[in-house]
């Protein structure tokens, strides 16, 4: 029995690998009250030979979590759902004001200027990567 199970956790561990080449930075929110909506911003580094791909996104500081792109429509800017975000094999993808970004929708709290709270990316094939968004003003 203990070999089954020792086997089973080295089968999860080899499908589920951290991501070692994957680096996050300059993540941060805009402030926002309870009850109102937010953004996140920032980095996304893969220095690996491999694509990895963000296939969702969880945090408790928020009722609903998206990832959205924004897209100019007839001159008007619209922002549009996407179930997911692939980051390039040697490339940096940004999530930035008028572009990528996630989504917080029903903030459960008042986010103000540098508090922090957590967020998770979820990666597909890979460990999820829990990161720390510092609030700021624009
Ligand atoms: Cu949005």
């Amino acid at each position: 029995m203990k070999k089954i199970i020792l086997l089973v956790v080295v089968l999860c561990s080899t499908f589920f690998a951290t991501a070692d080449n994957l680096e996050i930075k300059n993540i941060w929110a805009r402030a926002a009250e309870a009850d109102k909506s937010t953004a996140v911003y920032m980095e996304i580094t893969n220095s690996g030979s491999q694509d990895y791909e963000v296939i969702g996104i969880e945090s408790d500081i928020a009722k609903m979590t998206m990832l959205h792109k924004t897209v100019i429509e007839n001159g008007v800017s619209q922002m549009v759902h996407i179930d997911h975000l692939v980051v390039p094999a040697n490339e940096t993808i940004k999530l930035e004001p008028k572009g990528l970004h996630i989504m917080l929708i029903g903030l459960k709290k008042d986010l103000k200027i540098d508090d922090s709270f957590e967020v998770k990316l979820l990666l597909k094939g890979h460990d999820s990567k829990v990161v720390t968004v510092f609030v700021k003003n624009n």
